[in-house]
């Protein structure tokens, strides 16, 4: 009886699935983990490499999934996405989390076809986060700068050579979808001879690639709206490695106690690893990343290469990619990974594990406690939070990179912009400010740059500037003609233009006052240099900074300086970049704390004249207010 069941359950579930594959038409959900654009480079052998993407709401422990947590070998069924063990609504690419991995060849030719299944007549767009797209600005993926959302029902190719090479990944730029699982990697590897780090390692395939993400326990649309606009706090309460980790517990019916499964990266004892790790980070959330009796050899920041630094552990801000060789040379054994979340992933301990597990080893979970307060990891530690520089406390403005010196490196910049951030007591519309007004216990501070929220205009400024009203851009100048923005609400679309050919210094300030609270700047079709890094107290203002600077007490170093797009900014203290605006353009500049950007941390730098940027492609898609 009990088998005749079954095998009825097992027919309706067949039909479930091959009912939802149907329902795709004739695109199947590729993984992609055997594409051909898998391989050892070659120079001069470029390919092009193609993917079909297909965005959908979707859900965690599907009946797909049939019996996981409880038969883990079910929990690797296509279709089935077990996360945490949380269920909860989701967005997938390809119904997998994270998405396909994008593993090409420098040179090579990636494209995407983005198929937009989403509810709601939701929009969407994908960005590749670390990729200049230099020659292809409009297949930046950021919606309302480089291009229109694309409209449910519809599909968009992305089309870009592989000219960035490292660790990178992809993403939804558009809304809070990259918080709900709309993410993947994407690594372009360079053939041995390019790689100024190839005698480092042995092994450096996509089975060690590690993308790490704070995770909610519902939509986060959900989250962001209890939150702005009513109690709802903003901590997150777990972790996804590789989409995989232990959160919701589950009872056997004999009273155990199972989870869904970790990640497991398998190694051979004797080999050494480049492991390369990405931080999808979403929320307030730096991570804070070890593995137990093992050092690592942090070799590259954000794709470019750097003399090697062994360290006992590294932090990742959201957005940044390290790459670590990690060397088998202790017993075979089974190993933790721990990623531990600081400030807001604190306060409901979110934190993951995986098992590094060296081959020959059982397959069990390492036998060291699960719990990291139980296991003191001392030793240096690159990219600490909040720090000023120490024997053991690394800011990344102490990498020294192995790319070579440029422009972006002489002694004075042509143009140079101070950025003040912090949390703004300033009556904000957006934040519920009814609410604001009669209860100051509850109020919602408003991140800021430079005392503006940035919004984003009806048509997209990279590929309709014309269609747009000039009267909704602005700048701290053009405002202040007008407007005292420290005690009025001033929202526009911020730009700040930059001739094409400047050196650009940006000195980011964190003036710190509300909440010692860091932001991960990103900077969108550049790297820039990190030249300079302090914390001068739990707080700072702009005019401190300044002052500073005038009398020449301000450090920078010029040289060999790391090449990067995400850096963090110590709350009471600043950050000095610097870039080279050879790249003409739109280029979004913003917090990678999702709910930050959402709000309006961010601005926009139009490099050189609209006569100087690349023409909109012939039918390129358009959008705009009707009147
Ligand atoms: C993408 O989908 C199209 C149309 O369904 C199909 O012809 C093509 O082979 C697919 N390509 C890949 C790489 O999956
Ligand atoms: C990349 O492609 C360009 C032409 O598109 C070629 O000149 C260059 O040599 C190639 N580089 C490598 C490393 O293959
Ligand atoms: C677990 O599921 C697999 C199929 O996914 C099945 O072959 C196996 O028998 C199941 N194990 C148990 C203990 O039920
Ligand atoms: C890690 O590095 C420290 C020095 O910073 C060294 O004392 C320790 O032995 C190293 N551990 C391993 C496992 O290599
Ligand atoms: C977090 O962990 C600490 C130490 O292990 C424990 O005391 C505390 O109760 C935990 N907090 C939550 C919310 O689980
Ligand atoms: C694997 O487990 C078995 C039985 O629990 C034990 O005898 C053996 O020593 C273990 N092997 C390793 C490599 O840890
Ligand atoms: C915020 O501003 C309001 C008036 O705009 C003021 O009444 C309130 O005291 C301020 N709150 C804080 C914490 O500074
Ligand atoms: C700047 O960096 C270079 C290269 O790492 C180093 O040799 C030099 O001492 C640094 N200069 C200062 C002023 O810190
Ligand atoms: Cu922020």
């Amino acid at each position: 009886m009990a088998q005749f069941m079954e095998t009825n359950l097992l027919i309706l579930k067949t039909t479930i699935l091959l009912f939802l594959v149907e329902s795709h038409g004739h695109i199947l959900l590729q993984d992609y983990k055997d594409h051909p654009c898998i391989r050892p480079c070659k120079t001069d052998h470029p390919m092009t490499c193609e993917y079909n993407f297909t965005v959908e709401y979707y859900y965690t422990l599907t009946k797909s999934c049939y019996e996981c947590p409880y038969n883990t070998t079910d929990c690797g069924r296509p279709h089935c996405v077990p996360a945490d063990g949380n269920q909860r609504g989701i967005i997938t690419v390809n119904r997998m989390l994270p998405g396909p991995g994008i593993h090409v060849c420098y040179n090579d030719t990636i494209v995407v076809n983005v198929h937009n299944k989403l509810e709601g007549s939701e929009g969407t767009s994908v960005h590749w986060h670390g990729i200049h797209q230099r020659e292809s600005q409009f297949m930046d993926g950021v919606a309302m700068v480089t291009q229109c959302p694309i409209l449910p029902y519809t599909s968009f190719q992305y089309k870009f050579k592989a000219s960035t090479s490292g660790t990178h990944f992809w993403h939804a730029h558009s809304g809070l979808q990259r918080s709900d699982g709309f993410f993947g990697p994407l690594v372009i590897r360079q053939t041995p001879e390019q790689d100024p780090q190839y005698s480092m390692y042995d092994i450096d395939t996509p089975e060690y690639t590690v993308i790490i993400n704070d995770w909610l326990t519902e939509l986060s649309i959900n989250k962001f709206a209890h939150h702005y606009l009513a109690d709802g706090d903003n901590k997150p309460a777990s972790m996804l490695i590789n989409g995989k980790g232990a959160f919701q517990k589950f009872t056997t019916p004999t009273g155990g106690e199972v989870y869904t499964p970790f990640e497991v990266f398998t190694i051979d004892s004797g080999r050494r690893y480049r492991f390369r790790l990405i931080s999808n980070g979403l929320l307030y959330c730096p991570k804070h990343i070890s593995i137990d009796d093992h050092n690592l050899t942090v070799i590259a920041t954000d794709g470019t290469p750097i003399e090697p630094i062994e360290v006992e552990s590294l932090i990742m801000y959201n957005g940044e990619r390290y790459d670590i060789i990690i060397n088998g040379d202790q017993p075979v054994d089974n190993y933790w990974m721990r990623v531990v979340g600081l400030a807001d992933c604190e306060v409901k301990n979110a934190s993951q594990l995986a098992i590094i597990r060296y081959r020959g080893a059982n397959e069990t979970d390492p036998s060291e406690s699960r719990f990291h307060d139980d296991v003191n990891r001392d030793g240096k530690i690159l990219n600490p939070l909040n720090s000023q520089e120490t024997e053991t406390l690394i800011p990344v403005s102490s990498l020294v990179s192995k790319l070579d010196d440029d422009a972006s490196l002489k002694d004075v910049p042509d143009k140079r912009f101070y950025l003040a951030m912090d949390f703004y007591n300033i009556s904000n519309y957006r934040l519920n400010d009814m609410y604001q007004m009669h209860d100051h216990d509850h109020i919602h501070y408003t991140p800021q740059i430079n005392h503006i929220s940035n919004t984003l205009p009806p048509s997209p400024v990279l590929s309709q500037f014309n269609d747009i009203p000039k009267e909704l851009l602005c700048n701290p100048e053009t405002l202040s003609k007008t407007t005292d923005c420290t005690k009025e609400y001033c929202e526009c679309v911020h730009v700040q233009k930059v001739s094409l050919g400047d050196t650009v210094e940006l000195v980011l300030i964190d003036e710190g006052h509300t909440y010692d609270a860091n932001h991960p700047m990103h900077l969108h079709g550049n790297y820039f240099r990190v030249v300079g890094m302090d914390r001068l107290g739990s707080t700072t203002t702009l005019e401190e900074v300044k002052k500073l600077d005038d009398l020449g007490l301000l450090q920078r170093n010029l040289t060999k300086r790391a090449a990067k797009d995400t850096v963090t900014v110590p709350d009471g203290g600043y950050t000095i970049v610097r870039f080279h605006a050879t790249n003409p353009g739109f280029w979004f500049f913003h917090c990678h704390i999702e709910f930050h950007a959402e709000i309006g941390m961010g601005l926009v730098f139009q490099v050189g004249e609209i006569h100087e940027h690349p023409k909109s492609p012939l039918n390129f898609p358009k959008c705009g207010s009707w009147h």
